[in-house]
């Protein structure tokens, strides 16, 4: 278990005050100037050495994104960092916990991350659902300014460097990086095709890179106590620790912060107090947020929490919000409401993703009442194939994988339904009449 001293996010459940004095005597803004002073090179090839990867689904290496932006900003391109605060995945709410009880990491993530990367400000987008996670925010963004931490010779290191918070309208689809700067543009959130990447052609079309709130606020303590000693938790390319979500039917959901790549029954032992009703009574285990496919119990007791482990079990990390589920869930109707969340929130802008996902969302509720023939199962999985990869945009992805894993999982229940209802003998006896 991860030791107290070694946890980044030391007010995650806000025993302590959020504002600027208590987040200084938990050791943020803390000569920043000297972290700066290190060298704008020196920050990323410290965060690549430390292994650290995306925090907000796709794993990316943080230091090698932050690379790829232009060394010497020409004054009428500059730089932008924007900060995916958009956290709208079903089952995540970590960065909200960051957002209200430790925003100056943020903050302060914020100004390291864009003098490393020679950004001009950065922009959080924050999801348009988090009211008094924004008035937070905003409150400790004024806080910095008026301390001198940022703004004008941010923290006495003669960069300029600008804060914004930038509030969403509740679309699922804006926490897409490109669907993000448009909706900060002030157009309507819709991805962009990719490439060029933000760090091409980003905000304005300026060099941008956008990061997870998470990835952003353990800068700074990275930076503070060394990338060797982030890159000692975890296993190999699964670096750090992380902020675990845990929902569903765990005698006690929480978010902890734990080492990448521990098991899936530690974690859930140590911080949640076991499976409501024993170990006996999981049946699944969505682990990285709805987007990834379930992972039946069998298979998910002794799995590294990592993105290698959970890859290795058809699943992945995603966010790591951790959904668990015992024997009195009704899986194919869990699976069918992700549908339709995702039938909801897709853009409509290709049509794989835009027919695509209605049309799953109501074989799905048909599969749940057993209303349909069995053959439609192969139909089904062939139509996640169809979206699968051929979309702008990762939610087409996101809405076939779930489908996906119920159908490698739980086909004999899908095809039990059928069967109770009288689905399957439809086609003989028509053949009969
Ligand atoms: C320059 C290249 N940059 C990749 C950058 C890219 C992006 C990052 C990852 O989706 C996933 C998605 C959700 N040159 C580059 C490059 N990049 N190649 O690296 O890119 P990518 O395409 O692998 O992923 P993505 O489009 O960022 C993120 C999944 O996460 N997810 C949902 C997350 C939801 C939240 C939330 O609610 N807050 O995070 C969970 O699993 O489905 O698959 O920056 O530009 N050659
Ligand atoms: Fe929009 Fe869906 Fe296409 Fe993404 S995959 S761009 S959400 S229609």
């Amino acid at each position: 278990m991860l030791a107290d001293k070694d946890r980044i996010f030391t007010n995650v459940y806000g025993f302590q005050s959020w504002d600027l004095k208590a987040a200084r005597v938990r050791g943020d803004w803390d000569n920043t100037k000297d972290l700066m002073a290190r060298g704008q090179d020196a920050i990323i090839d410290l965060i690549k050495a430390s292994g650290l990867r995306g925090r907000g689904g796709a794993g990316f290496p943080t230091g090698m994104k932050w690379s790829f932006m232009p060394k010497e900003p020409k004054p009428d391109r500059p730089s932008f960092l924007v900060i995916n605060a958009d956290e709208s995945e079903p089952g995540s709410c970590k960065d909200r916990e960051i957002m209200r009880h430790d925003p100056h990491k943020l903050i302060e993530g914020a100004l390291i991350a864009g003098y490393a990367m020679r950004a001009r400000a950065a922009y959080i987008y924050i999801r348009g659902e988090y009211i008094r996670e924004a008035e937070v925010l905003f409150a400790a963004v004024a806080e910095a300014y008026d301390a001198g931490l940022i703004g004008k010779n941010a923290s006495g290191s003669g960069y300029d460097f600008d804060v914004f918070v930038h509030r969403g309208a509740g679309a699922y689809i804006c926490g897409e990086e490109t669907a993000m700067l448009e909706s900060l543009e002030g157009k309507k959130g819709q991805p962009r095709l990719k490439p060029p990447f933000p760090a091409g052609a980003g905000l304005y079309g300026m060099p941008t890179t956008v990061n997870n709130v998470e990835s952003i606020a353990v800068a700074p303590t990275i930076l503070r106590r060394g990338a060797e000693w982030f890159a000692s938790f975890g296993a190999e390319g699964n670096r750090g620790t992380k902020l675990f979500q845990i929902s569903g039917h765990v005698n006690k959901p929480c978010v902890v912060e734990e080492a990448m790549s521990i098991p899936f029954r530690e974690l859930i032992e140590k911080h949640c107090g076991g499976i409501r009703g024993g170990w006996d009574n999981l049946l699944a285990v969505i682990p990285g947020g709805s987007s990834v496919p379930l992972v039946p119990a069998a298979q998910i007791m002794d799995c590294a929490m990592d993105f290698d482990g959970l890859k290795a079990v058809g699943s992945g990390l995603g966010t790591a919000a951790v959904i668990v589920m015992d024997k009195s869930t009704d899986i194919v109707r869990a699976i069918s409401r992700i549908s339709y969340f995702y039938k909801h929130e897709s853009c409509g802008q290709c049509t794989p993703c835009r027919e695509g996902t209605g049309w799953m969302w109501r074989v799905m509720e048909r599969l749940r009442t057993g209303d349909a023939d069995v053959s439609e199962i192969d139909t089904l999985q062939q139509v996640t194939k169809q979206i699968e990869g051929h979309t702008i945009c990762a939610l087409g992805d996101a809405a076939a994988w779930p489908i996906q894993g119920l159908i490698r999982h739980f086909r004999p229940e899908l095809e039990r339904r059928i069967k109770e209802r009288g689905g399957d003998l439809a086609p003989m006896m028509e053949a009969a009449e």
